[in-house]
């Protein structure tokens, strides 16, 4: 039976950061789903819009060879729902959200791996601003 890993994020302004969380998480199963939030939780969040647009950043994951499918992540309430609907057995997420899901760990592995240090979208941002 096919294992799948299911991942979230923004993934604005892609970088090296986002590329190797997601070519990890592929390594845990054989499939990978990536949910890519939308342009208003975004705002919601962070307090602004990201620089890319939604369908943009999915276009752009979508297109990698560790994906194999895409959704647009509507809440973060509702990554159990999503979970169940892709049949995922791992959830992978970066540990600045350390402890945050692990109430999931009821419907499926939670994993939360490390970030690539330096490199961060604002710190991308600030750079070409200079
Ligand atoms: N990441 C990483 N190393 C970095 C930067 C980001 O490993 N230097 C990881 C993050 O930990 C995350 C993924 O790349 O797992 C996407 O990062 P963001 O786009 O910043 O996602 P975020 O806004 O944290 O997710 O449900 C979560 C939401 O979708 C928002």
């Amino acid at each position: 039976m096919s294992k799948t890993v299911i991942t979230f994020g923004t993934f604005d302004v892609f970088h090296v950061g986002h590329l190797r969380i997601l070519q990890r998480a592929r390594s845990f199963g054989d499939r990978l789903v990536v949910g890519v939030s939308t342009d208003a939780l975004n705002e919601n969040k962070k307090g602004r819009a990201p620089v890319y647009s939604q369908e943009e950043r999915r276009e752009i994951v979508a297109a990698l060879s560790c994906v194999d499918e895409t959704f647009l992540e509507e809440s973060l309430e509702l990554k159990g729902a999503y979970i169940q609907r892709y049949g995922a057995a791992i959830l992978v997420m970066g540990d600045d959200w350390e402890g945050r899901f692990d109430a999931l760990s009821e419907l499926c592995e939670v994993r939360y791996l490390p970030r690539t240090p330096a490199i961060s979208t604002t710190e991308v941002i600030e750079k070409i601003r200079v």
